[in-house]
């Protein structure tokens, strides 16, 4: 395998492999040799992002070593690997965790203290990779980790947005103004970029069937090139290093040359230009027919280029294609990636001679869908019109399944039409429209929930039909999960090193159940208040940050209350906000005596809002507008404050999420499909004040219900709310009237009393999100926070006994659940 002469090849990478080491003098070589040679630079003038640069292309050596060791175990062992499809991948930052988990943070802090600079000043120079929009990208990302961790041979697959989430910032007058994150503005030392491995993909052109389930044909059409660029995994003290595959497009001719020379310079780059234009942003808004055809391009062009990749690398098996799923595991993260069913459908039959139903049996052990929603709404759909005119041939296959699989469900249940309606892949209507989520779920092996209430109410309330007809055992659960290393140890440096003494080593940060073993110290006085300085660390971090980002000045003896999410009707930022303004107005009705007995609180909120999203922009208004007055009120600020932290991301997490004491999950009930911060919370040592909804369930059933604060209605009474909501006979109880009198006086909005009207008419329309129904009980639920948050010994206690008691949540839980239960794919050592 080597060209030229072996021996020559062996010395050299004995050499490289020789230059890695970590003894700081060497760090120092390794650095300014990047210095000196791929900035090109001399030391007068590295700054500090030459020196981010410069150190982290040596970390990426490193983690380069390793991968290649990892794909060259994975080749040889013909291993049978997963490709996680994602179209959000939160990495956040990669230094800092690249560090720790190589365990060679010292060496780094050292060398560059030698090199004249800080570690964490230079830390922070790094730009989060923000290709994704919460919950779901994080996910991802963590999954990721956990596989490089375990040891599953792993491919994630995903766009490289060049415009990831947007940055959000406040207006003077509190509102979310987006502006563009061009992240890759600088570079990105941890991506490696493949030129060589370009593929092309087709868009639009004609499309013919061929007879009896033979080939068809794609012609014609344009091509843009899909180039994928590469960013390590590395597992934690593991040489395993999994890879991100992300995809950025490109026009095949850069330029019309012979356009150009006519002087028609526009023209001449339109093609590539356009080209260009499908990785440029993630989400294009869809409330124009531009965006949605920039969706689906960017949804067909990344899973074409992707089961490309995947198809080249079976095809140097020389396996029949008969053996495709031993080799390949492809989980669908949602219904975005979706087209990959037909798309492999049509390079079995097109392109590779298989027979329809030998190929339809391939593919339908080839996929496993994850869904990660319950509103009927977030499933996707795409007219029909829409994809047979950029997806001809799709189209048409598309077509072809949903006949045979129609048949099918007629054979099961004859004469059942409103069956057949029901469970179409196509919605009939003007427009027809293509149901993705049901593609998705005949298309799989399995289809997972992600949490244990939302996995009943995909098989309820979802999928009923599919449910009767493919058999309850196609559907099944994977409660989600976080990786301990970005979520505990890199995080929270304070809490981590507390646990490693009490637990002897770090054997915890890669098996988390082994935190069980902290509730024996949960009555320890000394281990308390160890445990309450680390938590005094973190808040002072989080208040340092506060202080220093707006214009709040804290109290840093409140109790900090958090919550940070995407903004969201269904997720009740505004239930929380009310709830501070109730508190609010009892504060400003009581005497000065009375407010000193009442715990200090200082409620922060962050999240970015949908550009497009109404509601949602208003909530960060009202929050905001509260947050003005309430820090203008000298006499009640040092007791109740608010702060919105503008741009909430992976990065701005890391600091929250240390340092709360409770946060907020409270969702009506039935709306979120799991959740994932409220994980992370918990793990740090904050209480849970939640709903029952989504993985709390499972969260209070570990930590005990006696560690949490639940309130609210249940899913099973939902629908009988709002009927009587809809009905006229909801009960509106008073103290949400008298928060609802304050907000209509012009209170919170400069005598502007109509501004949040738009927000309260929801609620007396409807209340489709039942605050009126949950409003009692959530205050009385904070009442019972306050009063436990007193007795600081007992209020420890619980935190200890809740992080203790996270083992579960862990993500390489979940990631060797999937590798069990669904891929059928093995951990591989690859020291052997
Ligand atoms: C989400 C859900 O809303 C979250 O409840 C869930 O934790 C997450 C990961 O499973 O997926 N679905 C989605 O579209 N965005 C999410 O964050």
């Amino acid at each position: 395998i080597f060209p030229g002469e072996e021996k020559a090849w062996k010395d050299a990478l004995k050499s490289n492999e020789q230059q890695l080491t970590n003894d700081v003098k060497d760090v120092n070589a390794q650095i300014s040799r990047h210095v000196e040679f791929t900035l090109s630079r001399q030391p007068f003038n590295v700054d500090e992002l030459a020196m981010y640069q410069a150190s982290a292309l040596s970390v990426r050596d490193k983690l380069v070593h390793n991968w290649n060791k990892t794909q060259t175990a994975h080749t040889e062992k013909k291993v049978k690997r997963v490709y996680y499809f994602s179209l959000e991948f939160l990495l956040g930052r990669a230094y800092d965790n690249a560090l720790l988990n190589l365990d060679i943070k010292q060496s780094y802090d050292e060398s560059l203290k030698q090199l004249g600079f800080s570690l964490e000043d230079v830390l922070d120079v790094e730009r989060d990779m923000g290709l994704g929009n919460g919950g779901l990208g994080r996910l991802a990302a963590c999954y990721l980790d956990s596989t490089s961790t375990c040891g599953i041979p792993a491919w994630g697959y995903t766009l490289r947005y060049s415009n990831g989430i947007f940055k959000q910032v406040l207006s003077s007058k509190g509102d979310q103004v987006e502006i563009p994150d061009p992240w890759l503005e600088s570079g990105n030392p941890f991506e490696v970029p493949r030129l060589d491995a370009a593929v092309e993909i087709k868009l639009y052109g004609q499309a013919s069937r061929g007879e009896n389930g033979k080939a068809g044909t794609w012609t014609g059409g344009t091509d843009i090139l899909a180039v994928p660029y590469d960013i390590p995994i590395p597992g934690f003290r593991a040489t395993a290093t999994n890879t991100v595959r992300a995809w950025r497009s490109r026009g095949k001719v850069s330029f019309d040359l012979a356009a150009f020379n006519a002087g028609a310079y526009d023209a001449a780059v339109r093609e590539a230009e356009e080209a260009e234009t499908i990785t440029r942003v993630l989400y294009p808004s869809e409330n124009h027919e531009a965006g949605k055809t920039l969706r689906l391009k960017q949804q067909y062009f990344w899973t074409a280029a992707s089961l490309h990749d995947i198809c080249r690398r079976f095809r140097k098996l020389r396996e029949p294609w008969s053996a495709f799923p031993d080799y390949v595991a492809v989980q669908l993260n949602d219904t975005h990636p979706t087209l990959a069913i037909p798309e492999l459908l049509r390079i079995l039959v097109d392109e590779e001679g298989q027979e329809w139903d030998e190929a339809w049996s391939i593919v339908r052990r080839t996929f496993f869908y994850t869904c990660h929603t319950l509103m009927p709404e977030a499933l996707e759909t795409w007219s029909v019109d829409l994809v047979g005119w950029l997806l001809p041939r799709h189209l048409q296959i598309i077509y072809d399944i949903n006949f045979h699989f129609l048949a099918d469900v007629e054979r099961k249940f004859p004469g059942d039409r409103a069956r057949l309606a029901r469970m179409s892949l196509i919605e009939e209507g003007s427009p027809k429209r293509v149901r993705m989520s049901h593609l998705a779920v005949i298309g799989s092996h399995k289809v997972n929930g992600v949490a244990e209430l939302h996995s009943e109410l995909v098989q309820s309330q979802l999928f009923p039909d599919f449910v009767e007809y493919l058999g309850r055992d196609h559907f099944t659960n994977v409660t989600n999960g976080i990786t301990a290393r970005r979520w505990l140890y890199q995080c929270n440096p304070a809490l981590s090193t507390l646990i490693t003494k009490a637990l002897g080593s770090e054997h915890w940060v890669t098996h988390l159940d082994e935190l069980k073993k902290l509730q024996k110290f949960a009555k320890n006085e000394a281990f308390k208040k160890e445990w309450a300085a680390a938590k005094q660390v973190n808040r002072n971090r989080l208040c340092d940050y506060i202080e220093s980002t707006t214009e709040l000045k804290v109290n840093r003896k409140a109790l900090i209350d958090i919550q940070v999410k995407r903004i969201h009707e269904y997720k009740r930022q505004s239930l929380n906000i009310l709830g501070v303004i109730y508190r609010y107005l009892q504060l400003k009705k009581m005497s000065p005596e009375e407010r000193k007995r009442v715990v200090p609180r200082l409620s922060v909120f962050g999240g970015k809002a949908a550009p497009g999203y109404y509601m949602a922009k208003l909530t960060i208004r009202l929050i905001t507008a509260v947050s003005k007055v309430l820090n203008a009120d000298e006499e009640i600020r040092e007791f109740l404050n608010v702060a919105f932290l503008a741009d909430y991301s992976v990065s701005l997490a890391e600091i929250l999420i240390p340092a709360s004491d409770i946060s907020e999950h409270i969702s009506t009930a039935g709306t979120e499909a799991s959740g994932t911060s409220n994980m992370k919370f918990l793990l740090n040592g904050g209480l849970l004040l939640g709903t029952v909804d989504g993985a709390n369930v499972e969260l209070g059933q570990a930590a005990g219900e006696e560690n949490c604060f639940f309130f609210g209605v249940l899913e099973p009474d939902v629908r009988e709310l709002r009927l009587r909501h809809q009905a006229g006979q909801a009960q509106y109880p008073p103290q949400l009237l008298e928060v609802v009198d304050a907000l209509r006086s012009g209170q919170f909005s400069a005598g502007e009393g109509d501004l949040f009207e738009p927000l309260l008419s929801t609620i007396f329309n409807g209340d489709f999100y039942l605050l009126s129904d949950d409003f009692l009980s959530y205050l009385e639920a904070q009442k019972m926070v306050d009063a436990a948050f007193v007795d600081t010994s007992s209020w420890v206690e619980k935190c200890i006994n809740t992080t203790a008691c996270m083992g579960r949540f862990s993500s390489d839980r979940a990631v060797q659940q999937y590798a069990e239960e669904i891929w059928n794919v093995e951990p591989v050592d690859i020291s052997q």
